[in-house]
């Protein structure tokens, strides 16, 4: 079968679609013809479609949906009608099935469904029921046979069985099918993958609604061999596309002892999210040694009832730990912070911005606001609200979006009008802190649309944004 695969993500500075790289890895490798059509670098997209379309005669077209939006408070960018309009001109010259995947859809899949209107959609990580429905429809296409999918069946939308593959993180991957090198000049870094799945229980965190709690881990030797293939097509500078990359930490350790007995230690520079805990001295030495320069921790908040609220598992003491254990080993960190959540008071606030201020982080990114996804434990409490509380609780678009499909923001009644204000001036002009803001300055923690990291990257800068934006500072 002729197998188009469509990246629907034009964000800049552009982020390759990692996943649909992947996916072409292993359609190819259960025999198909695979064209995938990177709308990210293209002025015309109406008639890159139309060429595309005329010149491989897709059977099935698969269109990945990263970012459902910028899912930043003071952004609220909502990238759904773009994808919708890309799926109408594929229908209007097509009578290929349209399937939808990618982390953006399983956020919110049966409403995205509906929204963007393809003609199913498949949950989670993609491959495994993706060529079960290929498979499928060389047979005679019978949903019910495929697990991890949604479907449109008249008015309604039905999702199938879900179904875990333990052995989905087990494949080969060139890493040949995107214009990674391209992706590496105008967007700074390549992407890898050690795992799939998160197993913590943060309330508010979409993660392991799309991606699962159950950890299924990717061997290091072949985590490495896909680091050595972008490292043959020039490609230096990574970060992680873990959830954490420290979760569980033994697999971490020996993905970092793959790398360094490979001798990369030295020849890549590369970053990672981590979760605060588990993270030892052991953990930051093979860090150090396997080349990662740079991690941005999720930290949320700098008051324990608050962490606790949120269903973190670690302590004011553990954020100082890391701290100490990042500075000894020269790693640059980040520390993550996400303000307004449930308990939240202008006295939380203050207390947690005076905390980083005495740990002192190489910088500290402020996200003001917790994006509700359904599915989630935040989505349960926003609903269990009683109606009054509920409106002063809630932002951005409330009204008949009951999936929250568009950016809905939940804020801690109890911080009072003007938080965003209040914010900004607690931290004053501290060059540490990224604050809300929507401004294409240099503390805009956005990286949708953000012109000074387009900029920058087009000058040389390589790594993550954050400390891309950071050494921007410090010159
Ligand atoms: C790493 C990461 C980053 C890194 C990327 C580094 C890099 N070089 O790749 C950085 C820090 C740059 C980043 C930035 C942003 N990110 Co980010 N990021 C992630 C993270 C942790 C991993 C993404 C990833 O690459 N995963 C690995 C790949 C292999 O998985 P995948 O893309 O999901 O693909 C699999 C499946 O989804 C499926 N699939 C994908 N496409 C298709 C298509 C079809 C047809 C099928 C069948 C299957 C399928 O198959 C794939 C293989 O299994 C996710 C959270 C998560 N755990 O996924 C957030 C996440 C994707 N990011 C998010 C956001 C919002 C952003 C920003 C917009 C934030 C901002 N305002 O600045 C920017 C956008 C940048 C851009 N240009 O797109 C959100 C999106 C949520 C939403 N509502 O849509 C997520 C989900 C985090 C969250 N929970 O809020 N991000």
């Amino acid at each position: 079968m002729n197998v188009l695969l469509v990246n629907t993500n034009r964000i800049q500075p552009p982020i390759a679609p990692i996943g649909l790289d992947y996916l072409a890895d292993a359609v190819i490798q259960e025999g198909h013809k695979v064209r995938l059509l990177d709308l990210c670098f293209h002025e015309d997209i109406e008639s890159a479609i139309s060429v595309e379309l005329r010149d491989f005669e897709p059977h099935v077209i698969g269109v990945t949906v990263r970012n459902t939006d910028d899912c930043y408070f003071t952004g609220a960018a909502f990238f759904l009608p773009e994808i919708k309009r890309i799926v109408q001109l594929l229908r209007s010259q097509s009578e290929a099935l349209i399937a939808l995947g990618g982390v953006g859809f399983s956020v919110a899949p049966e409403a995205v469904l509906g929204f963007v209107g393809a003609d199913f959609g498949i949950v989670g990580t993609g491959e495994d029921s993706f060529l079960i429905l290929l498979r499928s429809i060389d047979k005679g296409f019978n949903h019910c046979d495929i697990p991890n999918i949604v479907i449109r069946r008249g008015a309604t939308v039905v999702r199938t069985q879900p179904k875990v593959f333990e052995r989905e993180c087990m494949g080969y991957r060139t890493r040949r099918n995107v214009d990674n090198f391209r992706y590496f000049q105008e967007g700074g870094q390549a992407g890898f993958e050690t795992k799939r799945g998160c197993n913590r229980l943060c309330i508010y965190c979409a993660d392991p609604v799309a991606k699962g709690r159950h950890l299924r881990l990717r061997p290091p030797r072949l985590v490495v061999s896909e680091i050595e293939a972008l490292l043959a097509q020039g490609i230096d500078h990574f970060h992680t596309c873990d959830s954490e990359f420290n979760i569980p930490a033994d697999h971490a350790k020996e993905v970092c002892r793959e790398i360094i007995s490979h001798g990369l230690g030295d020849r890549i520079r590369w970053y990672a999210y981590c979760s605060v805990v588990p993270f030892d001295q052991e953990m930051a030495e093979l860090l150090r040694r396997a080349g990662c320069v740079g991690i941005d921790f999720g930290v949320d908040s700098g008051a324990e009832h608050i962490l606790r609220n949120l269903g973190r598992d670690h302590t004011v003491e553990d954020i100082e730990r890391v701290a100490h254990l990042c500075r000894k080993q020269g790693i640059v960190f980040m520390f993550d912070l996400l303000l307004g959540g449930p308990g939240e008071t202008r006295e939380t606030v203050r207390q947690t911005i005076e905390l980083m201020r005495n740990i002192n982080p190489d910088c500290v990114g402020v996200a003001m606001g917790v994006r509700v996804y359904e599915g989630t434990q935040m989505a349960n409490l926003v609903c269990s609200l009683p109606t009054e509380i509920r409106k002063r609780s809630l932002y951005g678009d409330t009204f008949d979006n009951p999936h929250f499909l568009k950016p809905v923001f939940y804020i801690s009644p109890e911080l009072g009008e003007d938080i965003v204000g209040y914010v900004q001036s607690t931290i004053g002009d501290d060059p540490r802190f990224f604050i809300p803001s929507t401004e294409p300055a240099q503390s805009n923690y956005n990286y949708n649309e953000n012109t000074v990291l387009v900029e920058a990257i087009r000058n040389g800068a390589r790594g993550a944004y954050w400390d891309i934006l950071r050494r921007l500072r410090c010159r």
